[in-house]
């Protein structure tokens, strides 16, 4: 497995121009000089990111076959087929700063990488596909939003896009839990159920709180992260709180509440279940990684017919 190219020693003048040129509200591009924390902090950040779309392919498709109509079919399978693809993007991403795909695949298969919290909760009923969209997606857009002005160009660029596909999967996921919502006394019961799971996982994929942020001054000083995690968790809390009152249901926090500010201000968040699920101790964790290892494995015949073509390409222009 080959490692990312060292640097040489770094002098105070380089990074000076570095963090002038962040200031200035450059974008840093793959060529250009970085600080070595830079390029690992991105590699960090971009690949956990980038794991987390794939794992979160997961709890949605498994509710694929089970789709209640066609129309939501084709709905959840265009979604998921955009994770997929935005897993692409940012493994690509990460690969412009020198991280090699089979050292990231390595990472994720053994579990030594991080990937959301998020998506270690089961998917027990349909009306999880539609919260998973209004609060998942909505809770991913607000921290990517600031992620599209962040200051690693491949990055930012790639956000671009991911939001827009986004924005799709938070329309179709709030306009299902609203039908619900206001549907049968069974389908507002599922709603509200799903709603009292995904509730506080939601507010905790944003990362801890601002004081057991070890990483986001770093990432603030250059700009790679725009706002602080409780900064994008008010946002999505000040969009999100107003909304699903309004279609009648009731969210699972006692304490929550609107300051003079305007801001909904939330009671204590669970963060000893957080850690322990970011520790690998999360309901799905297990079952997460062995599904992602076994899709690996029965692609390894993939793997091997491509590089079989790849030796047949090379052989024949040889000769
Ligand atoms: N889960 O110092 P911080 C999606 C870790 S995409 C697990 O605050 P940072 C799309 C963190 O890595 C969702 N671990 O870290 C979709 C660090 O550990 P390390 C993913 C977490 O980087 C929708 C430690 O805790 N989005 O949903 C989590 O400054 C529907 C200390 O934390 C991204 O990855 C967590 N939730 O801020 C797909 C966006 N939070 O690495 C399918 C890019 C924190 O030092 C269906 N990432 N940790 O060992 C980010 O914006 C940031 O990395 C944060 C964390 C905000 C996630």
């Amino acid at each position: 497995m080959t490692q990312p190219t060292p640097l040489p020693t770094e002098t105070p003048e380089q990074l000076a121009a570095f963090e002038a040129r962040i200031q200035n509200g450059e974008k840093i591009e793959p060529g250009d000089w970085m600080p070595a924390a830079y390029r690992q902090q991105l590699i960090r950040m971009i690949s956990q990111h980038a794991h987390s779309e794939v794992v979160g392919m997961l709890p949605e498709g498994a509710w694929i076959t089970r789709a209640p109509s066609l129309h939501r079919k084709m709905i959840l399978i265009a979604k998921v087929q955009d994770e997929a693809g935005h897993g692409q993007y940012l493994y690509h991403a990460a690969e412009t700063l020198g991280a090699t795909r089979e050292q990231m695949l390595d990472a994720l298969l053994t579990g030594k990488a991080k990937y959301s919290s998020i998506f270690n909760y089961p998917t027990l009923t349909w009306a999880d596909i539609g919260m998973i969209g209004w609060l998942v997606d909505g809770a991913a857009i607000k921290n990517q939003t600031m992620l599209a002005g962040a200051s690693y160009g491949p990055y930012s660029r790639a956000m671009v896009r991911i939001c827009s596909e986004e924005t799709f999967h938070h329309k179709q996921g709030k306009e299902m839990v609203v039908a619900y919502a206001q549907g049968t006394p069974a389908q507002r019961e599922m709603a509200q159920d799903a709603l009292d799971r995904w509730w506080w996982p939601a507010l905790m994929m944003l990362g801890p709180s601002d004081k057991d942020s070890p990483n986001t001054p770093q990432l603030m000083r250059w700009g790679v992260k725009l706002k602080t995690n409780d900064e994008v968790r008010q946002e999505f809390i000040n969009e999100h709180a107003p909304e699903l009152i309004e279609a009648g249901l009731t969210i699972p926090d006692p304490l929550l509440h609107q300051d003079e500010q305007g801001n909904w201000i939330h009671g204590p968040i669970n963060w000893d279940e957080f850690w322990q699920v970011v520790k690998g101790h999360g309901q799905m964790n297990r079952a997460r990684l062995e599904a992602r290892n076994r899709a690996h494995d029965d692609g390894a015949w993939v793997r091997d017919a491509l590089n079989a073509y790849e030796a047949r390409q090379h052989s024949q222009a040889a000769d």
